[in-house]
C-alpha cells in the first residue's frame, strides 16, 4: 500500500512537485494557511465548481536536508521525508501538528490517512446524522433522497460537504476534499487512531487548512468555497409551509389567520399541489384560478410567496417546457444520446442537464412568469436528483452530462447537480429581478452551495429524537460553510404533538432558516393547531425572533464577511474548554446568546453548561457564573436562554412581518452585575435589507462601545461607514440586568438617563 521513497522533486515559487515511484504529489500554497495537495498518477489537476479561491501571493520557503524537505508558508510547514517510505507531516510554530499515515492510489481507492491526535474531536462533514463530535463514525458523501428515519444509522442524506475539522489541544486543522464523486470519511471507525478520506474515483485533490483556531479553519474553508451573500431581510422572518396549502382560498385563510392571531410571519409556501399535474412552471387552474391576484392579496398582508420546483419535466407532448427541452436536447441522456426518463411526481420525466450553461439560462428563463407574478422565492426539491422508480433512488451513474462540451458521467456530476440547479435559479433572479436579493431554498447541495442558496434538512420526522439531533446537524452544517440552514419545525413526516411542537418552536426560532413545514396527511402544525396554550407560547417565541432580527441580520452580515456560522456550537467560541467539545443540545446564536432547549418530553428543567464568563438569564435577569453546569428551570412555556454579560444586542419591537416598519434597532446593553470594570463592543450593520446596493457601499456601520465602572456607564457611539441615507436616525440604548447605573454618558456627555424610568431607555442623538 505504501508508495516508495521520493525519486525527484521540483520546487518553484508557490508550487512543489514530488515524484514517487507510482504517483506524483503536488503542493500549492493558496495562502499562509491554505495548502492544496494533489496526488495523482498523471491526471490533470482540476478544481470543482465548489472552489472559488484564487491562490494568493504566498511563496514557499524551502529547507532541504538529507532526510527531509520542508515547505513553509510562514505559518505552517509541510515536511516531506526523503529517506523513508512516504512521509508527510504538518508542523506549526508550536511544533508537530499532524502526521500522515499514507496515501493510497490503487485502482479502487484514492485516499489519504492521518493519525488521529490525542484527545481529538471532529466536526463539520455537513448534513450528517448523529451528534456533534463525529469521531468513531464513517460517512459517505452521495446526495440521497433519504425519506426513511434520519436516525444515527442513516448515512447519506441530501447534501454533501466533503469537509471536516480536527480539534485538539495543539489546535484545529481542516481538510476539504475537492472531489464530486462519491467520497468517504472514516473518522476513526475502521481504526480508532486513523482518519481516512477518499473516493473510488476522481482526484485525490484536497486542501489542508491551518487554524490553529477553529474560527480560522472555517474562515479558510469559506475562503476556498465562498460565502453567502446577504439574504433579503424577509427571508429571516418566520416561514409557514405545508404539503400542500391548496386551494388558493386556503393559502389566503392561513395568511389571514396569522394576522388575526397576531403571530408574526413573512412567508407562505406553495408545495407541489399548486401545479397542473406536477408540471413545473404551471398552476392548476381550478385550485389556483388567479395566482397573481392571490399573490397581490398576500402582499397586502405582508406575505411573500415561495413556490416549490422539482428539476424533472413531465414527458408530455402538450407541455411547452418539455417540448422545448426535448427539441433542443437539453436533457440528461444515456450513452447513446437518448434522453433519460425516470418516474417522479408527474410520472415519467426528463431531467435538465444543468451542467450546461445554455440549459442553465433556459431554466432561468422559464421562471419569467413566476417572477412577473411576484413570486418571491424558489424552493428546489428532489434535486439529488431523486428518481422514484430506481433502486438507487437516483439516475444511473453512467448517464452523460455534457458540461459545455466536456462530457462526464452522472457519477461525477451527481453530487453537484443541485448546486448547478441553484446556479440556474440564481440566474433567474439576476435576469428578472436584478435589483433584488434572491431567495433560494434547496434540499440537495454540495460545498459552495452557500453562495447561492439556503438549505433545509429534508424529510425529518415529528419525533423527539429529530428535534434533538436537528441541533448538532445544523451546527455542523454551519461549520461546513452554510450558515443559512434549518430543519422543518414540528417535523415533516408523522403527527406532531402539542408538547413536541412547543419545544420545537422554542428551538426553531433560533434556526437561521426558520420554517414550519409538514408532510401531506399529517396532523396540522400551524402555531394555533394545538390549542390556546401552544398558540400563546408559539406567538411569544416567534415574536422573540422578530425582536432579535437586528441581531440576527447582523449575524448574516458576519457570515457574509467572514464565514462565521450564525448558529454556533459552544466549542466554536470556547474551543479550549473541554466541557464544550461535545455539547450538542445547546447552541450559541452569534457570540452572545446561548440557548439550551428542552428536547425530551416531560421535562421541566435541564442541566445547562455555561462556558466561561457570566451569563444573564434572559427571562429573569438573574446572573450565573460560567464554567459550570447549572440546573435551569424550563417549564413548558420557557426555554433556558442566556446572554453573555458584557454583550450588546440590537433588538426591536416585534412586528407582524419584516416589511411593516423599517428595521430600527435599540441597543440592549447587558453589563452584568460586577464590581470590576466591564467593557463591551458591537459593530452594527445597516442597509435597506432587500437590494443589491450594499455591494456598492450603500450601507452604514456603527461602532458602539461602553465601559461600566462603579455606577457609570460610558457609551461611545460612532458611525464608521456611511453609505445608506435612509437608515435609522434616532438611536436608543437600554441597560439590562441586575445592576442599574446612576449615570450614563453618551460620547462623553451626560445623558438624560433616569434610574426611576423603568424601561432604562437612553436616547442617543
Ligand atoms: O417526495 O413536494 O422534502 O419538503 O413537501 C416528496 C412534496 C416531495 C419532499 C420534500 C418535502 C416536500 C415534498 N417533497
Amino acid at each position: 500500500m505504501r508508495p516508495n521513497k521520493v525519486l525527484s522533486w521540483q520546487i518553484s515559487k508557490n508550487t512543489a512537485t514530488f515524484k514517487y515511484e507510482n504517483f506524483t504529489l503536488n503542493f500549492q500554497t493558496f495562502s499562509e494557511r491554505i495548502i492544496n495537495i494533489f496526488a495523482s498518477k498523471g491526471e490533470n489537476k482540476s478544481f470543482t465548481q465548489a472552489v472559488v479561491m484564487k491562490p494568493e501571493e504566498a511563496a514557499f520557503d524551502m529547507e532541504e536536508s538529507k532526510d527531509y524537505i520542508i515547505l513553509s508558508t510562514g505559518l505552517v510547514k509541510v515536511r516531506i521525508g526523503l529517506e523513508q517510505d512516504f512521509a508527510m507531516e504538518f508542523i506549526d510554530n508550536k511544533g508537530f501538528l499532524l502526521q500522515t499515515i499514507g496515501i493510497d492510489l490503487s485502482n479502487k481507492n484514492r485516499s489519504c490517512s492521518f493519525k488521529i491526535r490525542k484527545d481529538e474531536h471532529f466536526y463539520g462533514l455537513g448534513e450528517k446524522t448523529g451528534f456533534l463530535d463525529k469521531r468513531g463514525r464513517r460517512y459517505t458523501m452521495w446526495n440521497t433522497d433519504h425519506y426513511e428515519d434520519h436516525d444515527e444509522g442513516a448515512d447519506c442524506l441530501y447534501e454533501s460537504y466533503p469537509f471536516y475539522m480536527g480539534l485538539n489541544r495543539t489546535g484545529c486543522y481542516g481538510i476539504y476534499l475537492d472531489n464530486t464523486y462519491k467520497t468517504f470519511f472514516d473518522v476513526g471507525k475502521q481504526d480508532k487512531d486513523t482518519v481516512t478520506f477518499g473516493a473510488e474515483k476522481g482526484p485525490l485533490n484536497f486542501f489542508f487548512i491551518y487554524g490553529p483556531s477553529m474560527k480560522e479553519v472555517v474562515l479558510g474553508y469559506t475562503k476556498i468555497t465562498g460565502r453567502i451573500e446577504l439574504p433579503p431581510l424577509w427571508a429571516l422572518g418566520y416561514h409557514q409551509s405545508r404539503y400542500s396549502y391548496v386551494p388558493q382560498e386556503k393559502v389566503l385563510e392561513i395568511a389571514r389567520t396569522f394576522r388575526e392571531k397576531d403571530i408574526p410571519c413573512d412567508v407562505i409556501y406553495l408545495d407541489i399541489d399548486y401545479m397542473d399535474g406536477y408540471r413545473v412552471f404551471t398552476f392548476d387552474k381550478e385550485k389556483f384560478p388567479d395566482p397573481a391576484g392571490m399573490i397581490k392579496e398576500l402582499e397586502k398582508m405582508g406575505f411573500k410567496v415561495v413556490t416549490i420546483l422539482d428539476p424533472g419535466l413531465k414527458v408530455d407532448g402538450d407541455y411547452g417546457p418539455f417540448k422545448e427541452g426535448l427539441k433542443k436536447n437539453y436533457f440528461v441522456t444515456d450513452k447513446n444520446g437518448l434522453p433519460f426518463t425516470g418516474r417522479v411526481w408527474p410520472g415519467l420525466t426528463c431531467f435538465p442537464d444543468f451542467s450546461r450553461d445554455d440549459v442553465k439560462s433556459w431554466w432561468a428563463g422559464l421562471h419569467e412568469e413566476y417572477m412577473n407574478m411576484g413570486i418571491a422565492g424558489i424552493w428546489n426539491d428532489m434535486n439529488e436528483p431523486a428518481v422514484m422508480d430506481s433502486s438507487t433512488k437516483t439516475m444511473p451513474v453512467d448517464l452523460v452530462h455534457d458540461r459545455n462540451g466536456n462530457p462526464t458521467t452522472h457519477e461525477e456530476f451527481h453530487n453537484i447537480y443541485a448546486l448547478n440547479m441553484a446556479m440556474a435559479t440564481k440566474e433567474a433572479f439576476k435576469k428578472f429581478r436584478p435589483c433584488n436579493r434572491p431567495f433560494i431554498l434547496t434540499r440537495a447541495a454540495f460545498s459552495g452551495i452557500q453562495r447561492y442558496s439556503a438549505m433545509w434538512t429534508g424529510d425529518n420526522r415529528s419525533y423527539w429524537n429529530h428535534l434533538k439531533t436537528s441541533i448538532p446537524m445544523l451546527l455542523n452544517i454551519g461549520l461546513s460553510g452554510e450558515p443559512f440552514c434549518g430543519a422543518d419545525i414540528g417535523g415533516f413526516t408523522g403527527d406532531c404533538s402539542e408538547e413536541l411542537f412547543i419545544r420545537w418552536i422554542q428551538t426553531g426560532v433560533f434556526y437561521p432558516f426558520c420554517r414550519n413545514h409538514s408532510g401531506a396527511s399529517t396532523a396540522d402544525q400551524e402555531p394555533w393547531a394545538f390549542g390556546a396554550r401552544c398558540e400563546q407560547i408559539a406567538r411569544e417565541f416567534i415574536k422573540l425572533r422578530y425582536k432579535l432580527l437586528p441581531y440576527i441580520y447582523n449575524l448574516f452580515y458576519q457570515a457574509a464577511s467572514s464565514g462565521d456560522p450564525v448558529l454556533r456550537p459552544l466549542v466554536y467560541e470556547y474551543e479550549e474548554d473541554e466541557n464544550c467539545h461535545a455539547v450538542f443540545d445547546e447552541f450559541l446564536l452569534g457570540e452572545s446568546i446561548l440557548g439550551a432547549p428542552v428536547v425530551e418530553p416531560g421535562k421541566t428543567n435541564r442541566a445547562v453548561y455555561l462556558p466561561d464568563g457570566r451569563w444573564i438569564d434572559w427571562w429573569s435577569g438573574k446572573e450565573h457564573e460560567g464554567g459550570r453546569y447549572i440546573l435551569a428551570d424550563a417549564p413548558l412555556d420557557k426555554m433556558p436562554l442566556y446572554v453573555k454579560a458584557g454583550s450588546i444586542i440590537p433588538m426591536r419591537e416585534p412586528m407582524s412581518h419584516t416589511g411593516e416598519k423599517p428595521l430600527e434597532a435599540e441597543f440592549h446593553i447587558f453589563p452584568g452585575n460586577t464590581t470590576e470594570e466591564i467593557r463591551g463592543e458591537y459593530v452594527y450593520y445597516e442597509d435597506d435589507g432587500r437590494s443589491e446596493d450594499y455591494k456598492k457601499g450603500a450601507y452604514n456601520l456603527y461602532k458602539i462601545r461602553y465601559t461600566m465602572s462603579k455606577d457609570v456607564v460610558d457609551i461611545k457611539f460612532e458611525k464608521t461607514h456611511s453609505g445608506y441615507d435612509l437608515g435609522q436616525k434616532d438611536f436608543k440604548a437600554v441597560i439590562r440586568g441586575e445592576k442599574i447605573p446612576d449615570t450614563v454618558l453618551i460620547n462623553g456627555r451626560k445623558s438624560g438617563f433616569n434610574k426611576e424610568n423603568e424601561n432604562m431607555v437612553i436616547d442617543f442623538c
